[in-house]
């Protein structure tokens, strides 16, 4: 039941008895929903926060009683993936589990000390680690342009130094690079925007020297401080391990014109990942469970419950690739939910259309109008939506580079609410919207509820309008599959015998520049 309850709508005896291939429109009502599908509005009721909130106890439980954590690789994914895949199993969804390798890294000591004055500072993902204790050398400051420090030249002889980048103009894995061609034995890059910096060096291939993320103010106070000693201490344990998605579709709707909705199940090492993205997942797994297995709809359903997004977006790439050309083509669009409780929550939908004009361009066609269902459903909740750009910072990533339409729902990370958005959504200004991302207070206590159940509401519409049709995003309207059972049986066993090929026009990390 969505957070603000509405006047139950008597059910439509004509729909109902018709409702084998569900189902035109039926006029906006009192509700101030706009225009939908049956389905989608008995989703909407039927998907409720107490559901969720109780696979998110579940999750919690699964950390407390391994180690804290439900990153990939662990106990703690593995009791959360088979929690939801037993369920799902249970209610007759077709349940896949798809292996694939991947580098766990875990940060041991992120340390930076200048003239004796501990700065917090963040170890990028897939660092080169320095000795125990650290290294100390002179600070160097590496002058600001648009693309600070991003060529080895900006650096000067930096041979045993430390040298201090501020962030923007290309990847921090660049940024460092240059940094070691130019005899740097260390990198400190600062933010330049409000916020934690969080970064990634994408894979442990890229990673020269050890590299840290301070935020923009201490920076800015280190950059007055050239010459400076500093000790850096930045280790991180590194291991080839596996892991795995779990994939769940219904038996029921078309297959050649699927609509799939995916969300990471792992957290980061450092804790439970209640929020990042136990929201996500357990808003799926209560959708999927109150969908049922064989749902009257026009379009199969498909959910994809990932792995390894934390080390670098792992599983869903995986899985991307390793569908054959037509096998995308049965994909009409993809959703991902990624962080959708946060505790000073903003209310955020994947800029498809690329109207904000910020940063990535717009996503494939279809994009937009994914975009517009989101913003046009909690619109008419009495949210007012922003967007976010399709850096490619989740699962979508992926999706996107191969073409497919994407869309999706967040309610931030590190990013500070603005005073703007705190007059607009409540909660408050200048404080990050999660306050514990990728920590280890990403627990129960960490979960806007209200959020939550606005958001899943919005998971629940956005499913019900497309399993009925996606005529609106590809052209697909409700009908017979266009493909005969043989000529896809012969498809799938041609694509047996050829290799997945890799997409590789664009490497969607997480916060990698
Ligand atoms: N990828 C996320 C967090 C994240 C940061 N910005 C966005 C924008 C849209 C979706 C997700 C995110 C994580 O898992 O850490
Ligand atoms: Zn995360
Ligand atoms: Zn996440």
């Amino acid at each position: 039941m969505s957070h603000n309850r509405r006047r139950r709508l008597v059910a439509p005896v004509a729909l109902a008895a018709c409702a084998t291939l569900a189902l035109g429109a039926t006029p906006a009502a009192a509700t101030g929903q706009p225009d939908g599908p049956a389905l989608a509005k008995q989703l909407v009721k039927k998907v409720g926060v107490d559901g969720i909130n109780r696979h998110l106890v579940a999750f919690q439980r699964f950390a407390d009683t391994n180690n804290g954590t439900r990153a990939a690789s662990t106990e703690g994914h593995k009791k959360s993936a088979e929690y939801i895949a037993t369920k799902l199993a249970a209610a007759g969804y077709d349940v896949t589990r798809q292996e694939f390798p991947f580098t766990y890294s875990e940060t041991l000591a992120e340390k930076l000390a200048v003239a004796g004055q501990a700065v917090p500072v963040i170890a990028m993902e897939y660092t080169k680690s320095t000795p125990v204790g650290g290294v100390t050398a002179p600070l160097a400051v590496v002058p600001v342009t648009a693309a600070t420090g991003c060529a080895a030249a900006d650096y000067g002889d930096v041979t045993g130094k430390i040298a201090l980048i501020k962030r923007g103009g290309c990847s921090f894995a660049q940024k460092q690079q240059a940094a070691a061609a130019a005899g740097a034995t260390g990198a400190i890059v600062y933010n330049n925007e409000d916020g934690a910096l969080n970064g990634t060096l994408g894979s442990p291939a890229d990673a020269k020297i050890p590299t840290g993320g301070i935020t923009q103010a201490a920076g800015e106070a280190l950059a007055k401080q050239g010459g400076a000693s500093v000790t850096l201490e930045l280790r991180a344990f590194q291991e080839a391990r596996t892991s795995y998605n779990v994939i769940a579709e219904t038996k029921t709707g078309r297959k050649d014109n699927v609509v799939m909705l995916g969300a990471h199940l792992d957290s980061v090492p450092a804790g439970p990942g209640i929020n990042d993205n136990g929201t996500g997942s357990a808003t799926l797994l209560e959708t999927a469970l109150q969908l049922g297995s064989k749902p009257k709809v026009n379009n199969a359903v498909r959910f994809g419950f990932w792995s390894a997004e934390e080390f670098g977006l792992v599983g869903s790439k995986y899985y991307v690739r390793s569908l054959g050309f037509e096998q995308q083509l049965d994909l009409a669009l993809y959703l991902n939910f990624d962080m959708i409780g946060s505790p000073n929550a903003g209310y955020f939908a994947y800029d498809g259309d690329n109207s904000d004009n910020v940063g990535a361009g717009p996503g494939p066609y279809g994009s937009a109008q994914i975009e517009k269902t989101f913003v046009d459903y909690l619109g008419s909740k009495g949210v007012q939506v922003e967007g976010t750009d399709f850096t490619g910072r989740s699962d979508y990533g992926e999706f996107i580079a191969n073409g497919i339409p994407a869309g999706g729902l967040d309610t931030g990370a590190e990013g500070l609410k603005t005073a703007a958005q705190a007059a607009k959504w409540g909660g408050k200004a200048g404080v990050a919207y999660d306050p514990c991302y990728h920590q280890a207070c990403d627990n129960l206590g960490n979960i806007d509820r209200v959020a939550l159940d606005r958001n899943a509401d919005g998971v629940a519409w956005a499913l019900g309008v497309y399993a009925t049709s996606t005529e609106t995003v590809n052209g697909v309207a409700p009908g017979k599959a266009v493909k005969a059972k043989a000529q896809r049986a012969a498809e799938r066993g041609a694509q047996r015998h050829s290799l997945a090929a890799p997409s590789g026009n664009m490497d969607p990390h997480h916060t990698a520049a």
